[in-house]
């Protein structure tokens, strides 16, 4: 398999927690959002979205890191990436939902950009955005942990699945755009618990070789 992906790119990280957690290798290519790699031909002839990541599997194409999850749950099943439970499969893939369709789309690089380029907003501007739509989605992903009963040490007991995946690259961004994260100590202590597993600590940001 070949991952295009970014080392800062969330979705790219939610991939690579994917992939090492099912024990699955790949060929990393790296393609630089600040160089606008993603906005070449050559990028663009792959994916015409014009995003990270994208994964090559026997010569197909396939795209959005959640959708390229599902496909790799069901072509690799052993370790799953959701529970046995009908319910509890449900609870989370809403927590996945939470990060991946309600906070992540509102702070996307090219989002923040349309906010600097066409309504000029400054950095301090962009950042109050940022952190606000963290704010209430992480706030949101917090209440559903302690309101679920289902909670442990990770989002569904005691078993790592999609939406621990999801949820450890978003707080490495909120990190990085300096959110106060201390009103979500569930969340927090999930992510120290995730970040205790190979395939959590070994693909973040820092430790990929296109980082800067
Ligand atoms: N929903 C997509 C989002 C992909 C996405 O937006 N990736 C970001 C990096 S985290 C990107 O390529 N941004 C480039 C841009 O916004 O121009 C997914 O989950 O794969």
């Amino acid at each position: 398999m070949d991952l295009f992906t970014f080392f800062r790119s969330s979705t790219s990280y939610r991939l690579r927690i994917a992939l090492a957690f099912k024990g699955l290798d790949y060929t990393p290519h790296y393609v630089s959002l600040p160089k606008m790699e993603h906005r070449q031909d050559s990028y663009l002839a792959l994916n015409p979205q014009g995003l990270v990541p994208a994964l090559v599997d026997d010569g197909a194409v396939y795209t959005q890191s959640l959708a390229i999850m599902d496909y790799l749950d069901e072509t690799h099943p052993s370790p799953p990436f959701l529970p046995q439970a009908a319910a509890d499969r449900a609870y989370v893939r809403a927590l996945s939902q939470i990060i991946g369709c309600d906070i992540h789309p509102l702070n996307n690089v090219r989002v923040l950009k349309y906010l600097q380029g066409r309504w000029e907003f400054t950095d301090a501007e962009r950042d109050e955005w940022y952190q606000h739509w963290i704010a209430e989605g992480l706030r949101n992903f917090e209440a559903m942990l302690n309101s679920s009963g289902k909670a442990g040490r990770f989002c569904c007991g005691d078993t790592v699945t999609s939406a621990d995946i999801c949820l450890v690259p978003q707080l490495f961004n909120a990190q990085r755009f300096n959110c106060d994260l201390s009103p979500y100590p569930r969340s927090n202590a999930i992510m120290a618990a995730c970040m205790e597993l190979p395939c959590f600590e070994q693909t973040q940001p820092k430790y990929q070789p296109d980082a800067f």
